[in-house]
């Protein structure tokens, strides 16, 4: 086995690598390839994680697109336990309000709750949260475990329209 990390760097993707015994370079490319299909990877406009983004989950091969084709200036694998995802809603800051309990992908256009989410508590996985209800506009990932007690933080008050749990690769 091998372990790896990625460095941030200004449009360059930077890996560093080391492999338990010398490898050959196709060994070593087949490496990088699995690592990168087998949880998902986001990308990122700017360095240390900010600005526009696109997420990358098993399957999804192709690389970047037209979009962030030489934008991107870092990278973050999602190593989070993805299995049995959970996140709670909260109507206001604190974790006060209605509150709900989501599992699954969810377009909250449909129901009274659209617009209203405050603050949030993710119990597990990791999670894409949307400003529309088709996935569009600001979008922003709570991981594992991360509660977020006022989204006024990210400008995201009042605007959660849609979130779906990042999917798990094979591996
Ligand atoms: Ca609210």
């Amino acid at each position: 086995s091998s372990c790896c990390s990625i460095y941030p760097l200004q449009k360059v993707f930077c890996f560093t690598f080391f492999p338990s015994s010398p490898a050959p370079l196709q060994r070593f490319v087949s490496d990088v390839k699995r690592l990168l299909t087998s949880v998902p990877w986001v990308a990122y406009e700017h360095i240390n994680y900010t600005g526009w983004f696109l997420v990358f989950e098993e399957g999804e091969h192709s690389f970047v697109g037209k979009e962030m084709n030489d934008k991107i200036s870092s990278l973050r694998l999602i190593t989070d336990d993805l299995h049995n995802p959970q996140i709670t809603l909260y109507e206001h800051i604190n974790y006060e309000g209605k509150s709900m309990v989501i599992r699954q992908a969810t377009d909250l256009t449909r129901g009274s709750s659209n617009d209203i989410v405050s603050s949030h508590k993710v119990q597990r996985g990791a999670w894409l949260l949307c400003e529309h209800g088709d996935g569009s506009g600001f979008r922003y990932i709570a991981r594992e475990h991360e509660n977020l007690p006022n989204y006024k933080a990210i400008n995201f008050n009042d605007k959660l329209s849609f979130l779906r749990p990042l999917r798990p690769g094979k591996a």
